[in-house]
């Protein structure tokens, strides 16, 4: 018997717009981007294919565990973090959109000889590295500013310490059950999911909106006694509220799952991380950029994110972000805290 007209139709539904047919779309809102910027994503692109393939074999290739040195925020350094460097920094280079490159595995900013290009890029090329080899989901962070100084000269760190509110573009590529690549260039909140069988990413979640709330709170709790008042506050009020504890310990993941479902992340400074852990450059602001085009919040327990004057490359600042109403409750601890005497 002949499939009815609707059977047919299910077998032939189309996949969906390819990230690079999205991106040619983008490239009216960067009418002053000749298709660079277009090829500075699809390089980010290309990269995190790459770093895919080599985190779903990582158990066969030798490329787990520790690859025995540190950073220099002090972190064990895993493979993984040194493969997925390599590819990404090796990417922006060759694919030429980038003069310059800060990458939370690099001590100095990276100069890629790309004099004439436009743009620059700040990046934590494998966040949350530790749990690859607890097949757990890790992410890649990326933000994309214009340099400042001229070009044709050679890039300097005030290309790369802009504030905040001076991205052009920012993302995360999600390495979980599915691959996912997250991305806002200023106009809304889009996500691709990857099929590897055809190596393209596809359009699956036009306009992604932060829920106003939400149920999550995402904290390591380990480090309760560390926090300031204003957080052990709000904890206690997520604990009156019968809120869930959801942390994953990669950003990325606890980030995308409370962009889907709703919820708060926090990293709030501690007597241990008195600026707390996450960096601003290639972890919260790019982040910041994201939550805030989706509809929600990311302040240090006050002020915005997004307009922090960056002085350091590899600079931390406390974090709390999420569901919009969530982080205005969090917030209110704060203001109280300040006001008592
Ligand atoms: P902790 C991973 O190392 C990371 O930078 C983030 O991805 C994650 O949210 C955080 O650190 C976890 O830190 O101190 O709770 O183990």
């Amino acid at each position: 018997m002949s499939p009815s007209q609707g059977q047919f139709e299910q077998l032939i539904l189309p996949i969906g717009t390819t990230l690079d047919r999205f991106i040619n779309t983008q490239q009216n809102n960067f009418p002053f981007a000749r298709g660079e910027f277009s090829q500075l994503l699809r390089d980010i692109a290309i990269a995190s294919k790459i770093v895919n393939r080599e985190i779903n074999r990582a158990g066969l290739a030798n490329i787990s565990g520790s690859y025995g040195a540190q950073n220099n925020h002090g972190e064990d350094q895993q493979k993984l973090d040194m493969v997925a460097n390599v590819r990404f920094i090796r990417a922006l280079k060759n694919g030429g959109e980038v003069c310059a490159i800060a990458s939370e595995e690099d001590e100095e900013l990276i100069d890629t000889g790309n004099y004439n290009a436009k743009y620059v890029v700040a990046i934590d090329p494998l966040d949350g590295s530790s749990n690859i080899d607890v097949n757990v989901a890790v992410g890649t962070i990326f933000s994309i500013y214009r340099r400042v100084s001229p070009a044709g000269s050679p890039p300097g760190p005030e290309d790369i310490l802009q504030k905040g509110t001076q991205q052009v573009a920012a993302g995360y590529i999600l390495y979980g059950s599915s691959t996912m690549m997250v991305l806002t260039s200023g106009a809304g909140v889009d996500g691709f999911t990857y099929e590897p069988s055809l190596g393209e990413y596809y359009l699956s979640h036009p306009n992604m909106r932060m829920p106003k709330t939400g149920k999550i709170y995402s904290i390591n709790e380990s480090s309760y006694s560390t926090f300031p008042k204003p957080i052990k506050d709000y904890i206690q009020y997520c604990h009156d509220e019968n809120y869930s504890a959801r942390y994953i310990g990669s950003f990325v993941a606890d980030f995308h799952r409370n962009l889907l479902k709703g919820g708060i992340f926090m990293y709030p400074q501690s007597t241990k991380s008195p600026q707390g852990k996450l960096r601003l450059l290639y972890e919260c602001f790019p982040l910041a950029f994201l939550v805030e085009q989706a509809g929600g919040m990311a302040i240090d327990g006050d002020k915005r994110i997004l307009d922090y004057e960056p002085e350091r490359l590899h600079q931390r600042a406390p974090l709390i972000i999420g569901s919009s109403e969530m982080v205005k409750t969090a917030r209110k601890y704060f203001l109280l805290d300040h006001v008592r005497v």
